[in-house]
């Protein structure tokens, strides 16, 4: 406890998802707030994080093995923990599809979730018919509905995103938690004692150096542009469009569930401002360059993440549009034709195993690792830096240590998505201006 009070700690994206959630648990398990920086390029809740947005699914995923353990954690806080529960909209969510095969694998989902043992036979229901679908989604049509199938769960529902980072961030202010952006704020390179081996602190791009007694390293789809990680994580950016309802077309959507199709995306009922979102799901797009991440002893070809919010007007490709229409002609059909009010493309990182990459360097002390979110992570903000805090203190779950490692090899271009990402330099329709 007393090394809590005195430990430095030193948070580069802690303006971002996994970054801010550290911060939070550092100060909730009693560490100095005013011994910990947040280091980010943007204010937080940091406007290029990949949870900079208006929401986020929350569902009971078992992707990986960690998935049930911390879906189950991050549930219970969104519901009951006062800091987050404002931002959980418990809604419902709705995992279907209108293929054979699809439904299958839906069905094999159910079933696991069910074999779970952890009680999720109360809020999780297969629904079978038309009638049952529409029971659960008034606002569709029979004739939308024709042939689905899938899973409902009450545990699912979305996140206010932006503001549940936000949240965190006023709360670690008025602790007294030290904040840095912009170039002050901007992780350049790590920061050495004399042995070369132990990290003790980050010099940013206006060249002011902080120390502290470990670095966490929590840069999301940035990190591997920072440091070497050997490619254990390649970034990947997703898209997404916004559609403005009138307040009487918001009304008639007002708590519908989440809808998720695999084939097809997802869909989250309109926020307080008449604004739908509309994602479309594919194997994400790479921005492939030359490159050298500290540690690399050359420049390598990585994938480098451009922003919405550093290169606002850069567009999506042609194929996006084409697929998110598709999204909104399924789901809401009635607005196919209505134009997007926003569109932007959002950057994660996936590992080839999908599980995160949690753990110190293998070359270098006191620096650790929070990353490879492989694009399902926002779910776990509420409960995910407490594990992380474990992971410094050297108390993290033996299973979770593993899974988490370091890690080299494998394929994280395609990871377990359908397929590799594709690079947006081959996309039709992608337009940009010259700036990295
Ligand atoms: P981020 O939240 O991106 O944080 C990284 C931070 O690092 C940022 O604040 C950034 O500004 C900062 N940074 C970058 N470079 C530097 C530097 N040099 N110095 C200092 N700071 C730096 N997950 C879900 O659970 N449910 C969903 O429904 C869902 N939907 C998604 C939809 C889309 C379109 C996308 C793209 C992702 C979605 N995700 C979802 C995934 C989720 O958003 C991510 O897994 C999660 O937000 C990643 O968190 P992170 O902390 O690793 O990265
Ligand atoms: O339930 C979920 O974890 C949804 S994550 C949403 C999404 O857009 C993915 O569908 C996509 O494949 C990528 O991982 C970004 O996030």
């Amino acid at each position: 406890a007393s090394a809590r009070k005195t430990t430095k700690v030193i948070i580069v994206g802690g303006g971002g998802t996994l970054g801010s959630s550290t911060a939070l648990h550092l100060i909730r398990r009693g560490y100095t707030p005013s011994n910990i920086t947040i280091l980010d390029t943007y204010p937080i809740p940091s406007s290029q994080s990949a949870g900079h947005d208006l929401n986020k699914i929350m569902s009971i995923r078992l992707r990986t093995k960690a998935d049930l353990q911390l879906s189950l954690e991050a549930l219970d806080m969104w519901k009951h923990d006062p800091l987050f529960k404002p931002f959980f909209h418990n809604v419902g969510m709705f995992d279907c599809s209108s293929e054979a095969e699809n439904i299958t694998e839906l069905r094999e989902y159910y079933q696991a979730l069910i074999d779970a043992n952890a009680g999720l036979d109360k809020t999780n229901f297969w629904l079978d018919s038309e009638d049952e679908i529409l029971s659960k989604l008034p606002c569709f049509t029979r004739e939308q509905v024709k042939g689905w199938k899938g899973l409902f769960t009450l545990d699912g529902g979305w996140l206010a995103a932006a503001k549940a980072i936000n949240a965190i961030g006023l709360f670690a202010k008025g602790q007294g938690v030290q904040f840095k952006f912009g170039d002050a704020g901007t992780f350049k390179k790590p920061l050495f004692a004399e042995n070369e081996v132990t990290c003790y602190g980050v010099e940013t791009v206006d060249g002011s150096r902080y120390f502290a007694d470990k670095v966490i390293m929590a840069a999301g789809a940035w990190t591997p542009t920072l440091i070497d990680l050997e490619d254990q994580c390649v970034s990947k950016a997703w898209v997404l469009a916004h559609i403005q309802l009138t307040p009487e077309e918001a009304a008639a959507y007002k708590n519908t569930p989440v809808v998720y199709d695999g084939s097809y995306g997802f869909f989250f009922e309109p926020n307080e401002d008449g604004i739908i979102k509309v994602c479309d799901e594919f194997p994400g797009f790479t921005h492939f360059k030359t490159h050298q991440p500290y540690g690399a002893d050359e420049p390598k070809c990585i994938s480098v993440p451009r922003s919405h919010a550093s290169h606002p007007t850069d567009t999506y490709p042609d194929a996006s549009e084409v697929s998110i229409r598709k999204a909104v002609a399924r789901f809401l059909p009635g607005l196919k034709d209505r134009p997007f009010i926003n569109r932007a493309m959002c950057w994660c990182t996936d590992t080839a195993d999908s599980n995160l990459l949690i753990c110190e360097h293998p070359k270098w002390k006191n620096l650790i690792l929070a990353t490879g979110d492989s694009g399902h992570s926002f779910k776990m903000l509420p409960n995910i830096g407490k594990h992380i805090v474990e992971l410094m203190e050297g108390t993290l779950q033996q299973d979770l240590l593993n899974y988490w490692k370091w890690r080299p090899g494998g394929d994280a271009l395609k990871s377990t998505r359908a397929a590799p990402a594709k690079d947006l330099a081959d996309r039709p329709g992608w337009k940009h201006d010259a700036r990295l």
